[in-house]
C-alpha cells in the first residue's frame, strides 16, 4: 500500500464515478477518496456534496477535488473516465474514443508517481484494462478490471429471485467480456451445494421448461445494459456498489473471490488477454485466477469471446 491512509483516486466523476464515490462514503471504505474529472466543476461539486454527507457516514473521511499529483499516495486509482454507451450502441463501439482517453489519463496517472493498483470500469473494459497494463508497465496483477463483476451479480439476483433464495446462497459465474459474448458457467452452479442444473426437481417445472427458463435469465442478464439504458440511458449503481466491493477486497486484504478481468497467461489455455473470470482479490491486487474446469461448449464459448477481445485489443497495440 502506498500509504496508510487508504487513498482512493476516481479519474471521470459522471454517473459511474460518482455513484461508485457515494457508495464508497455510505460503506465507510477509503480515508481519502480524491476526485479528478476534465470538467472541473463536476468534480469540484461532487466532492462538496459528498463531503456534506460525511456526517451521516460510518466512518470519517476526507473528500477532496484533485490532481494527478495526488495519485501518488494513493492505494488505488479507479477510472471510470470516458464515453458511454448511446442506446442500441454495443460496449465495442466505444473502443478507440476511450483508448485514446486512457492514453493521455494512465499517462498523467504514470507521472504523477502512482505505484498503486488500478481498478479500470469503463467500456469496453476487458479492452481498456489491457490498455491500461500496456500504457503503464505496471505488473498484471495490478491492473484489475471491473469485468463480469456486475454480470455475475445480476445473475444471481436473478437466480435468487426465481428460486426465491438470498442472492447470498447463489453460485453462479458469468465468465468472459463484459459484453455480448459472455456467458454462464452452468456446469459449476449451485445454490446450497445442489447444482442448479438439477434443481429443476425444486421448481413446478418439467425439466424442458425450467431449461429455457434459465436461458431466459441468462438473456436477461446479457441484455440488462441494453435495457436499462433504453428507459435511463445509463446503468450506475449497480457497478458502483460492485467497484465498492472490488475496493473493500483489496484494501482490508479480504482475499474475495470476484469476477474481475483479469491477465491470462495460460490459464484456460488462453494468454496475452484481460477478461472476466473468477479470481482471488487481495491487497496485491489479483492473487490467483481460479480456473473451473469448464465443460465443452463453455470452452467453446469461452474461446470465441477471448478471440473477439484480442481481436479489439489490436487498438491498443497500434
Ligand atoms: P459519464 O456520466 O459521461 O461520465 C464520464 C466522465 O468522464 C465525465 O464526467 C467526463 O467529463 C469524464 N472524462 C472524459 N474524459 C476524461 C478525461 N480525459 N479525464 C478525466 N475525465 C474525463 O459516463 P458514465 O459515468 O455513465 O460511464 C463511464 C464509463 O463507465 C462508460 O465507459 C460506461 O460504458 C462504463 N460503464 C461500465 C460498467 C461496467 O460494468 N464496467 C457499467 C456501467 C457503465
Amino acid at each position: 500500500m502506498a500509504n496508510s491512509n487508504r487513498r482512493i483516486v476516481i479519474i471521470g466523476t459522471g454517473f459511474v464515478g460518482a455513484s461508485y464515490a457515494f457508495s464508497l462514503v455510505n460503506q465507510g471504505i477509503g480515508e481519502e477518496i480524491v476526485l479528478i474529472d476534465v470538467n472541473e466543476d463536476k468534480a469540484e461539486g461532487e466532492a462538496m456534496d459528498l463531503s456534506h454527507g460525511l456526517a451521516f457516514s460510518p466512518s470519517p473521511a476526507r473528500i477532496w477535488y484533485g490532481s494527478y499529483q495526488d495519485c501518488k499516495q494513493a492505494d488505488i486509482v479507479v477510472i471510470t473516465a470516458g464515453a458511454n454507451q448511446a442506446p442500441g450502441e454495443s460496449r465495442l463501439h466505444l473502443v478507440e474514443r476511450n483508448t485514446t482517453i486512457f492514453k493521455g489519463i494512465v499517462e498523467n496517472v504514470k507521472n504523477g508517481g502512482f505505484n498503486g493498483i488500478f481498478i479500470v470500469a469503463t467500456n469496453p473494459v476487458d479492452v481498456l484494462t489491457y490498455a491500461t497494463w500496456k500504457f503503464s508497465g505496471l505488473p498484471s496483477e495490478r491492473i484489475i478490471g471491473s469485468g463480469t463483476i456486475l454480470d455475475t451479480a445480476r445473475l444471481r439476483f436473478l437466480l435468487s429471485d426465481y428460486f426465491q433464495i438470498d442472492t447470498r446462497n447463489v453460485h453462479a459465474y458469468i465468465i468472459g467480456e463484459h459484453g455480448d459474448s459472455e456467458l454462464p458457467v452452468w456446469s459449476h452452479a449451485n445454490i446450497g451445494s445442489i447444482p442448479i442444473l438439477n434443481m429443476f426437481t425444486v421448481s413446478e417445472e418439467d425439466e424442458d421448461t425450467f431449461k429455457q427458463d434459465l436461458d431466459d435469465i441468462f438473456v436477461q442478464v446479457r441484455d440488462a445494459a441494453y435495457d436499462i439504458i433504453k428507459r435511463k440511458n445509463a446503468t450506475y449503481y449497480g457497478i458502483a456498489m460492485g467497484l465498492a466491493r472490488l475496493t473493500k477486497a483489496i484494501l482490508y486484504n479480504q482475499n474475495s473471490i470476484l469476477t474481475v478481468s483479469a491477465y491470462l497467461e495460460g490459464k484456460y489455455n488462453h494468454n496475452d488477454v484481460f477478461i472476466g473470470v473468477p479470481a482471488i482479490i487481495g491487497r496485491t491486487g489479483i492473487k490467483n485466477v481460479m480456473e473451473i474446469q469448464l465443460n465443452e461448449s463453455e470452452k467453446k464459448k469461452f474461446a470465441s469471446s477471448v478471440e473477439l477481445i484480442k481481436s479489439f485489443n489490436q487498438t491498443v497495440n497500434k
